[in-house]
């Protein structure tokens, strides 16, 4: 089983690492965002050393009540941070839902479109489908990141998320898009109660039924501190451990805060005869 992204494919019989990185405004620093992409690749190179195999990079946050940026806004942000981390020979994956943000990314030669609201924004359907071959992952949220949080009034939530994502592999396949270049996101924390998203782990093979690769996101979110009654700033044990479950669970790709805990965790995992479950 295999990622297809611009430059990479990626084997996936070794479960990947996607490591965080934004580039969000430094209100310590006064070096203006000549300082924020300095800080921001600086993370990427220390990503690095610690073994990441993917840089997911995102210039707006999602919490609830974040400004809203523009594109042209994005893109300063985002732009010389990309231009860089390109040259780093490591697959770049651009954390956008903007359709110009993910058409200048491709064309600067980032590898994946990596959009929460996996592609429904007017033209982001178009923007990576006219790409050769960028990979691309579909997540799944209820809403949008203002009103997610009072929309979980879902039936099955586990049948819902799954009946969202095979009708955007089905919009993506009659788009022409190789199933190669496509993984799938439940959306962990977008939308969902904890209750929901343990379930979303818990059947997690309902999901993996699609016969596509998996992407989740557990690391430091709500969810982790509802059970362990933790802030986010000390939530690793409970991030490794949803980490190491999604893997158990099938989970091709984790995107993690913590990239040198998660590269231990997975080789003692891995080292112990953990197994990926069988291939679609
Ligand atoms: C602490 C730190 C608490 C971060 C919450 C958070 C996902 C994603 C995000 C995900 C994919 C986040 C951009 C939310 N989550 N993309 N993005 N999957 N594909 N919250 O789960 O990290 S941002």
């Amino acid at each position: 089983m295999f990622w297809q992204t611009t430059r990479f494919r990626l084997d996936l019989s070794r479960p990947q690492v996607m490591g965080i990185v934004n580039v969000t405004p430094d209100s310590f620093s006064d070096g203006g965002q000549h300082a924020d992409a300095r800080g921001a690749l600086a993370h990427c190179e220390q990503l690095i050393k610690e073994g990441v195999d993917i840089l997911d990079i995102g210039g707006e946050s999602t919490r609830p009540g974040a400004v809203i940026l523009s594109p042209d806004e994005e893109w300063q942000r985002l732009a010389p941070v990309l231009a860089e981390a390109v040259k780093l020979n490591v697959p770049v994956s651009v954390d956008t839902c903007k359709p110009e943000v993910m058409q200048r990314a491709l064309e600067l030669g980032v590898d994946i479109v990596n959009d929460i609201k996996a592609l429904s924004a007017p033209g982001a359907e178009q923007a990576v489908a006219s790409h050769s071959a960028c990979g691309i992952c579909l997540m799944h949220m209820r809403g949008d990141p203002t009103t997610m949080q009072s929309q979980t009034d879902y039936g099955d939530v586990v049948a819902e998320v799954r009946g969202f994502l095979a009708a955007r592999l089905a919009r993506l396949r009659a788009l022409g898009v190789a199933d190669e270049r496509l993984t799938l996101d439940p959306g962990i924390g977008f939308g969902k109660t904890p209750e929901q998203n343990l379930a979303l782990l818990a059947r997690q093979a309902e999901l993996l039924s699609l016969g596509l690769p998996l992407l989740v996101g557990w690391s430091r979110k709500s969810t982790l501190g509802a059970l362990t009654g933790r802030p986010v700033g000390e939530r690793l044990a409970a991030s490794l451990a949803a980490a190491l479950a999604s893997v158990a669970a099938g989970a091709r790709v984790v995107r993690v805060h913590d990239v040198a805990a998660t590269v231990d965790a997975l080789k003692v995992w891995q080292a112990a005869g953990g197994t990926l479950g069988p291939a679609r």
